[in-house]
């Protein structure tokens, strides 16, 4: 069977520590989607795994009622317990033979990559997609690894020539800046672009997700159609 195609045009990263006092998560998430988000990572690092599989199958319900796929970060347990649609693991996560071969066939599997070497090794190991960065610096999680610019996705992105291997970018993109990413790493030599790019702050943070995602998601989506 053939994967599903997925839209990795605005890829939402969750992180409830930065809602808006007052904001439900759960309502924050269905406007991001409704705003326009087309992947949706769920990410809890200290969550008891009771309350994590609560959060996780309420997400998944509100992700497909829209049809926007649901990955979870680092738990192949809690993808596998709901039925999510894949995961996203780091460099010192499961292998991604591991991965593979314990979620159902055609999971969507996803790996942090910060350097040209962990994208080669990414595509050899069979992900679907590569997350790209850290492009700029973030405040939403402490990353050791340098920051890229956009300049430096582009030369990871060379390492995708020849693959189906899908990418996105993360830290630090905002509407504000999301042009400049993407335009910024096209890469000269390649000439290959991002598929998208992954937030966190600059929707989950917000007032106004819906408002937040549209804004960015027009923006890649022009960038997309004009390419
Ligand atoms: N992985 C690398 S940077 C990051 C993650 C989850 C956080 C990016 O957050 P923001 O708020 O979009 O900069
Ligand atoms: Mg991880």
């Amino acid at each position: 069977m053939a994967k599903p195609h997925v839209d990795y045009s605005l890829y939402l990263v969750t992180g409830r520590d930065l809602l808006p006092p007052g904001k439900d998560y759960f309502e924050s998430l269905e406007e991001s989607i409704r705003g326009g988000v087309t992947l949706v990572q769920i990410r809890e690092k200290a969550t008891d795994t009771g309350k994590f599989l609560e959060i996780a199958r309420r997400s998944l319900e509100i992700c497909h009622k829209y049809s926007v796929p649901l990955l979870i970060n680092d738990r192949i347990d809690i993808a596998l317990a709901i039925g999510a649609d894949g995961v996203h693991l780091g460099q010192a996560d499961m292998p991604i033979d591991i991965a593979r071969s314990l979620l159902p066939p055609n999971s969507i599997i996803g790996k942090t990559c910060n350097n040209s070497e962990h994208v080669r090794q990414a595509v050899e190991e069979g992900v679907d997609y590569v997350g790209l960065g850290p492009v700029w610096g973030t405040k939403t999680k402490d990353v050791t690894a340098p920051t890229t610019g956009p300049r430096g996705i582009g030369t990871m992105l060379d390492e995708l020539e020849g693959s189906d291997v899908k990418a996105v970018a993360i830290a630090g993109i905002k509407s504000t800046n999301v042009l400049h990413c993407l335009h910024g790493s096209v890469s000269p030599a390649s000439n290959r672009s991002l598929d998208g790019v992954a937030v966190v702050s600059d929707i989950v943070a917000s007032i106004d997700p819906f408002t937040a995602a549209s804004k960015i998601v027009t923006i890649v989506k022009a960038f997309k159609r004009a390419r």
